[in-house]
């Protein structure tokens, strides 16, 4: 019995040995799901803060299973902004897409990742959240939220799907899910795919599937420590801003509107902005700390409902995977275009280079090449994320890339040359939210921040003592020369990268319709 097997297998092995190698040198496939202002207080993997009562178990399975990415940040920390460096691994002002409103428009002619993943060989899909402007480039497939301004709705979205205008009816997560999975099951199987889920949850106004609406209605969810920031020492920066509670429209409070209003009225109604100074009373009883902390719960509650959709449709993606025997050959990254403020200094929305809103979750499950539970700490940016999937999909980096690939850290090898510090710069203003252009730079202790518009504010905070940033310590007399040195890094970061722009041009950048553009 022993001798017929053994021969048996003497007799199949050259088989198993060339089959075995056709797979290892199959180019790995990519799913890179990716949803738009998720914070990593919001995923059980990353943080306690909301584990107990709404955990995120499809998103932690892969972090279980994989390497999450604990230092990740956004180099500018808005939406069409962080998608473009992450497609083309560039910085804004080299990709030149600077900001969402008022001129935001992706030249799309220029190379991308997806691109390059598809003159090398593979299939490529994107489908959900583009918000880019132009046409997607570089996809074999594509299906993106067309709806006010490519932002999407939740409901009943209307797509771009490969040039024609479909609208359909549903819950935009669940759906998404729907047409991303019926072309991975329609795609060419003789080659490699990458498919981009790109989710517009858990974007504002924060729209909960039915079934979920009620879900956290009997909870009542810890204010951050800092709800209550006096903005003392930031008065013209985080205190002059359009982001606290008061800023809170009958959309983002699903208040009911009255009967019989005309289509036109009910959109005033709900005043999908909202106009500065008008603050919307859901009640005429609430007032003061009661109003804003009532706005709170009503926020987070919707916000984790959203996200529990998310997790929910990634586990479809897991389970197709895993039915499809695709999970050893599949690379799957989890990450969001940037943080969120989850009533941090008294906030929503995200832009500021404070950590909540540039850090991006990154968790990424590669069983053929990194261990179960890696934990990366490294300084990483949105612009390494194109290099690194190219490297994994060995397919190469042109030179022109800013960003580097960190495939090495997630195998635990990080070179001793790896950055130590990051530059991060933000454009857009004064809408949406009167966030003051700023760039500075983070290193692992310190972060360095010149806001410019029209003010010229420095702040500098101790992220080891101070990790709230709540107390700026550019007077400090005992920082003076961590100061000095922060400085001199941080501008030699700046052109490094090739931004020399003198602040009359980054203004214009700001200003209104730069480019050109509409907005979208
Ligand atoms: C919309 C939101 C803003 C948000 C921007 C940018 N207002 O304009 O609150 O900051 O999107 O978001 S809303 O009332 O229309 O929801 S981003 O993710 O696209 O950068
Ligand atoms: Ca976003």
């Amino acid at each position: 019995m022993k001798k017929i097997s053994i021969l048996f297998f003497i007799a199949i092995s050259p088989f198993l040995s060339a089959q075995k190698m056709k797979d290892s040198s199959k180019k790995p496939n990519i799913i890179f799901i990716f949803s738009d202002d998720h914070a990593t207080n919001a995923i059980s993997a990353y943080s306690k803060r909301f584990a107990a009562i709404a955990p995120t178990p499809n998103i932690d399975l892969l972090a279980n299973e994989g390497a999450i990415l604990t230092n990740a940040f956004s180099t500018n920390a808005i939406c069409g902004p962080s998608r473009a460096s992450v497609i083309t691994g560039k910085y804004s002002h080299v990709n030149k897409y600077y900001k969402n409103y008022q001129g935001g428009y992706f030249d799309g002619s220029q190379w991308t990742f997806p691109k390059a993943l598809q003159a090398g060989g593979y299939e490529t899909a994107l489908v959900g959240k583009w918000h880019l402007a132009s046409t997607p480039q570089g996809f074999d497939y594509y299906k993106y939220h067309i709806d006010h301004g490519e932002q999407g709705l939740y409901w009943d979205p209307t797509y771009n799907e490969n040039g024609k205008k479909v609208k359909e009816k549903g819950y935009a997560t669940n759906i998404t899910t729907d047409f991303a999975l019926n072309w991975l099951q329609e795609r060419d199987t003789t080659k490699a795919f990458c498919l981009l889920l790109q989710y517009k949850a858990p974007h504002r106004e924060w729209t909960p599937d039915e079934k979920y609406v009620n879900l956290y209605e009997n909870e009542t969810f810890p204010l951050p420590e800092n709800f209550y920031d006096a903005y003392v020492g930031r008065e013209k920066t985080a205190g002059d801003t359009h982001m606290t509670m008061d800023f809170f429209n009958r959309r983002d409070m699903k208040l009911t509107p009255p009967d019989s209003l005309s289509k036109k009225e009910l959109n005033k109604w709900f005043d999908y902005g909202n106009n500065p100074g008008e603050i919307v009373v859901p009640n005429p009883d609430l007032k003061g700390n009661a109003l804003k902390e009532w706005k709170f719960q009503r926020y987070i509650k919707d916000y984790l409902a959203t996200i529990k959709s998310v997790d929910d449709n990634i586990g479809r993606v897991l389970k197709y995977i895993k039915d499809n025997n695709l999970d050893e050959n599949t690379i799957i990254v989890y990450a969001s275009d940037q943080g969120f403020f989850l009533g941090e200094h008294g906030w929503f929305d995200k832009r500021f280079m404070y950590e909540e809103s540039m850090r991006m979750p990154f968790i990424i499950r590669y069983p053929k090449m990194i261990q179960p539970k890696t934990v990366v700490d490294d300084v990483i940016s949105n612009i390494d994320i194109a290099p690194t999937l190219l490297e994994l999909g060995g397919i190469a980096v042109p030179k022109e890339v800013q960003g580097k690939s960190f495939m090495a850290n997630l195998q635990g090898k990080t070179s001793k040359k790896w950055r130590q510090s990051m530059y991060y710069h933000y454009y857009e203003y004064p809408f949406w939210h009167h966030v003051q252009p700023h760039y500075g730079i983070r290193t692992e202790r310190y972060k360095l921040i010149h806001f410019y518009y029209n003010i010229d504010v420095w702040e500098l905070y101790d992220l080891k003592n101070d990790p709230s940033e709540m107390t700026n310590l550019i007077h400090s007399k005992k920082h003076t020369s961590v100061i000095k040195k922060l400085k001199k890094e941080l501008a030699n970061l700046k052109s490094g990268y090739g931004n020399n722009m003198t602040f009359d041009e980054l203004r214009a950048i700001s200003d209104k319709n730069f480019g050109g553009h509409e907005s979208h």
